[in-house]
């Protein structure tokens, strides 16, 4: 997992969170329920394309996404105005092979609101009445697909039992402990957009270890199975994700790459805390 994210300069740990199993189950009442109370978003992941239901009469606000079909990370978006999506698949491609210009160019015109694996469920908020895109963003921008959204709907906050931060200066702030299972909120009160990769590490692995281990080429042995992940968001944005992981030390991680640094992934610059699940 380790070597896949040090290779790649993608935008998103796409070909990391594919390998990551589906571990956040719900149960089909709570989906239920979750589902009267507010608007709905679920998207299916099929081969090279993605299945939209719920966006008929969708409206702005906060919505629930759920997301299932083939491992793949699922996340959304919008394009500044003048900026098409074209353009951001060429600057895409181009930033994964190195150019950050192009990489430059595709944060500066994109806004991201979140997003979940496979197999995940949560909450994005839409700001406003608009075009927004569902898309993989792995190698290359994958199955966009556009939807609209009208004015918006209220909608109450959910209830959460941790909140995650990305405070100013790449910096992990928030919950130092969360429970085994339930809701959590991830916060980005950067400058910069950033995702939320929380990886099980042996009890006792050192931040230390961790930035020893990002640098080396094989996956470091004190990296465990469990494990919850979100898609990219940009500055002043928020989401939530259910989550069921086992108890234990995890890192939190961001693998984002900063256009400043040749691309180098936030992690790798210090973007580096210890939590524990208990
Ligand atoms: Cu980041």
């Amino acid at each position: 997992m380790f070597t896949h994210l040090r290779t790649g300069l993608a935008l998103a740990c796409a070909g990391v969170l594919v390998s990551v199993p589906a571990l956040v189950t719900t149960s089909a009442s709570a989906v239920q329920a979750e589902q009267q109370a507010g608007q709905s978003l679920i998207i299916t992941v099929a081969k090279g394309s993605l299945k939209l239901k719920g966006t008929s009469g969708l409206r702005a606000g906060r919505v629930k996404l759920t997301v299932k079909g083939q491992p793949a990370p699922v996340t959304i978006m919008s394009l500044a105005k003048g900026y098409t999506l074209r353009e951001l698949s060429t600057d895409y491609k181009a930033a994964n092979k190195g150019d950050m210009k192009a990489l430059k160019r595709a944060v500066a015109n994109t806004t991201w609101y979140g997003g979940l694996s496979s197999g995940s469920t949560g909450t994005v908020v839409l700001p406003r009445a608009g075009t927004y895109i569902a898309a993989v963003m792995a190698n290359k921008v994958m199955g966009p697909t556009t939807f609209e959204v009208g004015a918006v709907k209220k909608s109450g906050t959910p209830s959460v039992d941790g909140t995650i931060t990305a405070r100013k200066g790449m910096k992990w702030g928030g919950a130092d402990h969360l429970p085994t299972k339930g809701t959590l909120r991830f916060k980005n009160s950067d400058t910069q957009p950033h995702f939320l990769s929380m990886v099980q590490v042996e009890e006792g692995t050192t931040i230390d270890d961790v930035m020893d281990g990002l640098q080396s080429e094989e996956e470091p042995a004190w990296v465990l199975s469990g494990g919850a992940h979100t898609d990219v968001l940009s500055p002043g944005r928020q989401m939530t994700m259910d989550y069921d992981v086992p108890a234990g030390q995890y890192v939190l991680l961001c693998f984002f790459p900063d256009p400043k640094m040749k691309g180098m992934p936030h992690s790798m610059m210090g973007m580096v805390k210890m939590i524990h699940v208990m």
